[in-house]
């Protein structure tokens, strides 16, 4: 399965974002990763060239909520990408911050994975689990 990564807006923490890489080369991901600095949209358009079906976005400097609020209004632009797995982890505030209020936070910009805080082995199973739901809620619609 393809998938975008990159770390968002003004952000130059490169390191997880080459473990990302790592680790999803290692599960057997083909990874296209657009590196430090990168905007919303250029994960959107980096998708529709790739045709890959998840965005994976870190973030460390706890400014990724002023980049990241558009999800929901570029779904709805670039059309074809409404079954686009959307997931951002890393620091996703300024401070430590309480996911509670973090997480749901982001699922409303569109967002349908937020680890704050999280490893990344334990947000790759995340991913992995949701994966396999959204496969198991497809089979029963088309059943
Ligand atoms: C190295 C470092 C730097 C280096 C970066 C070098 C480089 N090119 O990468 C330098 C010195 C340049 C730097 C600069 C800055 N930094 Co800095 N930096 C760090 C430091 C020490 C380590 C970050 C790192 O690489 N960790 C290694 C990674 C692998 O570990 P990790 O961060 O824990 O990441 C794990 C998880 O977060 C998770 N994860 C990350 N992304 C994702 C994505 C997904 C999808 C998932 C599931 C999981 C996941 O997986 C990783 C592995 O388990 C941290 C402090 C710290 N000890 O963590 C501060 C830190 C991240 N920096 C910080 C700040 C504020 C800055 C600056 C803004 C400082 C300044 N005023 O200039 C600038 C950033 C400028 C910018 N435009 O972005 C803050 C962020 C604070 C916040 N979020 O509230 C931190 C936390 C320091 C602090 N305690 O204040 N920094």
């Amino acid at each position: 399965m393809k998938v975008v990564t990159g770390v968002i807006g003004n952000d130059i923490h490169v390191v997880a974002n080459r473990l990302m890489d790592l680790s999803l080369n290692a599960r057997g991901y083909e990874v296209f990763n657009l590196g430090v600095n990168t905007y919303l949209e250029e994960f959107f358009d980096a998708a529709v060239e790739t045709g890959a079906k998840i965005l994976l976005i870190s973030s460390l400097n706890g400014e990724a909520e002023g980049w990241s609020r558009e999800v929901k209004l570029l779904k709805a632009k670039y059309k074809n990408l409404d079954q686009l797995i959307m997931m951002i982890g890393g620091n996703l505030t300024v401070g430590s911050g309480n996911s509670d209020d973090i997480v749901p936070r982001y699922k409303n910009y569109g967002f349908d994975l937020v680890c704050h805080q999280v490893d990344l082995n334990t947000g790759l199973d995340m991913l992995e689990d949701y994966i396999q739901q959204q496969a198991h809620l497809q089979e029963t619609a088309n059943t």
